[in-house]
């Protein structure tokens, strides 16, 4: 049973005979029909908007976050997002400081309840939806099991829909009602002495360490000629690249110019984007291939307490072997000092996972959509979704 979720227009686990037709789920409303007033909170505490230009704000998302966020099943690790890696992905192209919805104590103004909203053109089949992205959804832990997450989730929709937007695209760990999509993260190994003395890996059977790191060694630098950072006036030729080599999939986000200026920059320890540029045709781009930085805390070790970890982003490649691509992010990720570099098996990602030496993880990402309904209730393939969500 899901008593909140079996209230909102997501697909259910119990329907039977869908529409054929791809479409929203409700009733189609406007935004007269939404109401005007922030949803109760309990007495204690109050709404409030984390504006995150403000370095002090960000920072205490940070903090709640860091100490509150997602861990692993065994709590060894929790994500570790950086207030710049907030700021990058929060601060988007049409972002809405409203949309970045924060709960406080009353008496003492401590953050304890997060979730946002960031815009985003969805393309699901044949169709483009103005849709938002929602993540970061986040209860203090003192606070959890009090059922204020489905407030945090009504009161973000609210304000969605107050501005015309009634469809979302999430992703969780956790199975709700009802995945699009179900991918699996795996991990390639860069640093393995330290992901095996953290208890992120172990030693295979009949394996040295001196055999393991060997087996996992990258070249120095890249080895695509022409291969270089993507630059703010990149962003058109990206662009067209990337939506055209995204048209092959069933989910996925179109990007504009500026989106692609923003979502494809390089700003250490946030985002990697890089672009090989044809070294017979200067000027012209023939394949993209990105990652972005989300350490993890590691909970309870001695010596160490990060994982620095590199995630696979968007890769579109038209010149360049998809599987050489991706090795030579992986060589830059490893000179950068990253321990380990993650993808999911979306997009062509399972063309290269094995002979990459990527080993799969445990636990799935579902996707969701808020408020769309997939013609005839199917669900999609992981090599369908061609869309990462952070
Ligand atoms: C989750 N991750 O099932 P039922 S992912 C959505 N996403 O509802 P309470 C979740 N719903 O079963 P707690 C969820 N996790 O009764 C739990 N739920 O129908 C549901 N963890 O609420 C759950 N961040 O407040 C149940 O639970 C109800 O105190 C129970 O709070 C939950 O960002 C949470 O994993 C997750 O901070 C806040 O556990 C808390 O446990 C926590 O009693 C660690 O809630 C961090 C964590 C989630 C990361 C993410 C995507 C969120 C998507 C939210 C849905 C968006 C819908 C679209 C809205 C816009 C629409 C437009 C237009
Ligand atoms: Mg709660």
């Amino acid at each position: 049973r899901y008593a909140f979720w079996e209230t909102q227009p997501v697909a259910q686990f119990t329907e039977g005979s869908e529409p054929a037709e791809d479409g929203p789920i409700d009733k189609p409303k406007t935004v007269q029909d939404v109401r005007q007033e922030p949803y109760s909170l309990p007495d204690s505490f109050e709404w409030c908007v984390c504006d995150l230009t403000d370095d002090a704000v960000a920072h205490e998302v940070y903090e709640l976050l860091s100490n509150n966020y997602v861990e692993d099943d065994d709590a060894m690790f929790r994500f570790n997002y950086s207030a710049a890696f907030l700021k990058w992905c929060l601060l988007c192209p049409g972002h809405k400081l409203e949309w970045l919805v924060g709960v406080r104590v009353k008496t003492s103004r401590k953050l304890v309840g997060f979730i946002s909203a960031v815009p985003a053109s969805i393309r699901v089949n044949a169709g483009r939806v103005p849709m938002v992205e929602i993540n970061f959804l986040c209860v203090h832990k003192k606070l959890r099991s009090k059922r204020l997450a489905p407030v945090l989730i009504k009161e973000i929709t609210r304000r969605v829909n107050r501005t015309d937007i009634w469809q979302a695209a999430y992703t969780a760990g956790v199975l709700l009602p009802k995945p699009v999509a179900t991918c699996r993260y795996y991990h390639r190994s860069l640093n393995p002495r330290k992901l095996i003395d953290v208890g992120f890996s172990r030693l295979a059977p009949r394996m040295t360490m001196a055999r393991t790191i060997k087996l996992y060694k990258l070249p120095d630098i890249p080895v695509t000629p022409g291969l270089r950072e993507a630059r703010p006036e990149d962003a058109p030729k990206i662009a067209e690249l990337l939506n055209s080599q995204l048209g092959r999939y069933k989910l996925t986000q179109h990007f504009n110019a500026e989106e692609v200026a923003h979502w494809f920059q390089n700003i250490d320890n946030v985002i990697n984007a890089l672009v090989v540029e044809d070294p017979d045709s200067p000027g012209s781009l023939t394949d993209v291939v990105s990652f972005y930085t989300l350490p993890s805390s590691i909970l309870g070790h001695p010596q160490h307490t990060e994982l620095k970890a590199a995630y696979l982003y968007y890769t579109a490649s038209t010149a360049t072997p998809l599987k050489q691509l991706v090795n030579d992010a992986m060589a830059v990720a490893a000179a950068r000092g990253y321990d380990v570099f993650n993808a999911l098996d979306l997009m062509q990602n399972e063309s290269f996972l094995k002979e990459l030496k990527f080993g799969m993880g445990d636990g799935q990402l579902h996707y969701y959509l808020y408020n769309w309904r997939l013609g005839g209730g199917h669900s999609l393939q992981p090599g369908d979704v061609g869309l990462v969500l952070m």
